[in-house]
């Protein structure tokens, strides 16, 4: 103990003595007499990068940000170190040199900025067939002077070059050029290691994905942004460079058995049911089913919603199949029946993969498809992805009127973004036969906290009580006010009443006639367990939830959680009720052959879901990490455990081992599909042997 306490001395007093010898010998004058052209150069890029932020994430979070700022000046100081071991005009050069490239970055970013709202990546260099029509719109709308206000660091750099070179000023010799590039390097380490420790684990996790481009700019500055792109940018090139002939042959081995054994005739009871009917399908934000038939002192949390699904054909059983790309990767699989991938996304990793998307194949069949969204277009990808599905147009937030006052949570409220797309859609309905939209909507989102904007929705409960004198109050037990779920309730609340709002709109707009809507809850909204234990287990007597002891405690443990997590899926028109509800297990893979079969169109041969109508109580559904539920069990892939779904209904270990060996011979598959690109080569193969 001593000795550390005497080194934490020897430490302390050599600093001292170290910052004494700096004031009385001037070193820090020195210093910068001797490295004008490195601090320069350290100076003119933080400024570039400061500006580039500044410009563009318009919010005063970024123009106080100090961690970008630590962040960009620990690379600069990093790659600025090695500039020491060149001599004279080769260290002015190396410096010019990454002053160069720092411009480019920040210049490329602001004009990209500028027309996408999003920061640049290497991916899309391989989107070749846009370059020419950005690249004349970019010249002609987007260039603007504050584009060219980066090209002073390289301009200060020369021009101090050029003072210097008047001066004659003497060199330093190799020794001292050595130390200085080895303390320079120190410094810089330090600066990083510094801004690595004040790193939140949601800074961390949004890094590793990198899709949230803003985000990552505002923690991590512009230079890591683009050097973690490169990285992420490269990585699905590399991941598919080896196996390719061995991954071709299991995936044609695969669907060949499962043409064989699903050899279903394909036609069932609801075949061309929706044959020609316009679609209008709603990407419905963090919309669990435990909302549906839900009730706060006597008043429905989702009216809206309880009705469709009671008038329309309701699954209510239905599982989304999302990773880390959720939203986009619900996208995925409701379009494209394949699953998410194991590593990356599909949306911004795997986006030049060939798809046989749903919105073409009603493209092929006749149908106008568009999406619409309130947020950036570039937000998981989507601009790239949703044209690689077939969406003809996607309307994104430079076509919504988007103000402060309307906007919650992440963006455009679901109201007003419903209200603008119901003009859209009539514009679309006037010019086109049919039809095919996604809505996906917004303000349900996590964290659930603008709720001053959601109405009033009362979560706690309410008693009338009755006095000892006969008068009555009105007694407030503190339920699920302030909890994350009770403030989940009130922003369903809100998107419900939206989407009551939509449907009246498209009704006045006789928008409704020969039109489906399709819903589809995206994914669970993430809530504490602690939260539902609540929501179970409240005692009004007590004002607090029951002890696990009590006979009526609703138990509700890992698997109650997996199990809740299940979202809706409904089929709903206003010229037909079908008032069905579906209660086998479903899966977002099955909603593209479930509909295409209901519309009378052909899907893709490469699904890996199926028509519920086909598969009936047979269906399993496999989520990306190994777990699968169907009818009878919910299996945790990693635990190895299993919940009998009925009254403990034993199930053979054989049963088990099948429904295992089933997900993940598909998970290996659809990713294989994905990251070696099987669809284009099968097709390429075909083609060939055709000749
Ligand atoms: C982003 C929105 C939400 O535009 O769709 O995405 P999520 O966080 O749910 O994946
Ligand atoms: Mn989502």
């Amino acid at each position: 103990m001593k000795k550390v306490s005497n080194k934490v001395k020897n430490i302390k007093d050599n600093t001292i003595n170290y910052l004494k010898k700096v004031k009385k010998e001037h070193l820090v004058r020195q210093y910068i007499k001797d490295n004008p052209i490195f601090l320069a150069y350290i100076l003119v890029n933080v400024i570039n990068s400061t500006l580039l932020r500044i410009f563009t994430i318009r919010t005063p979070e970024n123009y106080f940000a100090i961690k970008p700022i630590i962040a960009d000046l620990s690379v600069i100081m990093i790659f600025g170190a090695f500039g020491f071991l060149f001599k004279g005009k080769g260290r002015y050069r190396y410096f010019m040199t990454f002053t160069v490239i720092f411009t480019a970055v920040c210049m490329i970013n602001s004009v990209y900025y500028t027309f996408y709202t999003s920061f640049a990546s290497f991916s899309m260099l391989s989107l070749t067939q846009y370059i020419g029509d950005v690249g004349d719109a970019v010249v002609e709308n987007v260039l603007q002077l504050k584009d060219l206000i980066y090209l002073f660091a390289p301009f200060t750099l020369m021009a101090l070059n050029f003072k210097l070179k008047k001066k004659n000023k003497k060199h330093l010799d190799v020794k001292t050029c050595k130390k200085n590039a080895l303390k320079t390097l120190i410094v810089g380490v330090v600066i990083a290691a510094i801004f690595v420790l004040t790193l939140t684990p949601l800074e961390v996790g949004r890094f590793t994905k990198q899709w949230n481009k803003e985000y990552i700019v505002m923690r991590f500055g512009i230079y890591i942004y683009q050097m973690n792109d490169a990285i992420t940018s490269i990585q699905p090139k590399i991941n598919s460079l080896f196996g390719l002939d061995q991954a071709l042959h299991e995936f044609e081995e695969y669907y060949k058995e499962r043409e064989e054994k699903f050899a279903y005739s394909g036609e069932n009871e609801y075949t061309n049911m929706l044959k020609g009917k316009n679609l209008l399908v709603i990407h419905y934000e963090s919309f669990q089913t435990i909302n549906i038939g839900r009730e706060f002192n006597g008043v429905e949390l989702t009216p809206t919603v309880n009705k469709l699904a009671k008038e329309g054909m309701y699954f209510s059983n239905y599982y989304s199949q999302v990773s880390v790309g959720t939203s986009s990767d619900a996208e995925l699989t409701f379009n494209t029946s394949l699953m998410p991938t194991q590593s990356g996304t599909a949306f911004v990793s795997y986006f030049d993969r060939k798809y046989i998307g749903f919105p073409s194949i009603l493209q092929d069949n006749g149908y106008y498809t568009f999406s619409m969204h309130g947020n950036n277009a570039d937000f998981w990808n989507r601009r790239a992805m949703h044209e690689r599905l077939g969406y003809q147009k996607f309307y994104a937030k430079k076509d919504y009127d988007v103000t402060k006052e309307n906007t919650i949570g992440l963006g455009i409220g679901d109201k007003p973004f419903f209200e603008q797309s119901v003009e859209k859609i009539k514009k679309i309905s006037q010019e086109h036969d049919k039809y095919y939209g996604l809505l996906i909507t917004l303000s349900n989102h996590t964290p659930f906290s603008d709720t001053d904007k959601y109405g009033e929705y009362d979560v706690d409960i309410k008693e009338t009580k009755t006095n000892e004198d006969g008068t009555e109050e009105v007694v407030s037990h503190p339920y699920m006010e302030g909890t994350k779920l009770g403030n989940y309730f009130k922003s369903v609340h809100y998107a419900d009443s939206a989407l009551g709002e939509f449907i009246d709109r498209l009704d006045a707009e006789g928008l409704l006639d020969n039109t489906v809507i399709v819903i589809y809850g995206d994914h669970d909204a993430r809530l504490p367990q602690k939260d539902y234990v609540r929501l179970f287990n409240y005692d009004t007597t007590t004002d607090s939830v029951k002890s696990e002891d009590d006979p009526t405690y609703v138990k509700f443990d890992s698997y109650q959680y997996e199990l809740n997590r299940k979202v809706p899926f409904i089929i709903w028109s206003k010229d037909e009720k079908y008032e069905t509800e579906v209660t086998n297990v479903m899966g977002m893979y099955d909603a593209t052959p479930t509909l295409a079969n209901m519309l009378g169109v052909k899907h893709s041969k490469y699904v890996l879901g199926h028509d519920i109508f086909n598969i009936k109580d047979n269906n399993i559904v496999v989520f990306p990490n190994g777990n699968w539920v169907t009818n009878k069990v919910y299996y945790n892939s990693q635990k190895n455990e299993y919940l009998s779904l009925n009254n403990n209904e034993v199930i053979s270990n054989e049963y088990i081992e099948n429904n295992t060996q089933y997900t993940n011979k598909l998970l290996d598959v659809s990713n294989k599909l994905i990251v070696y690109d099987l669809i284009k080569k099968e097709e390429e193969k075909e083609k060939e042997l055709s000749k």
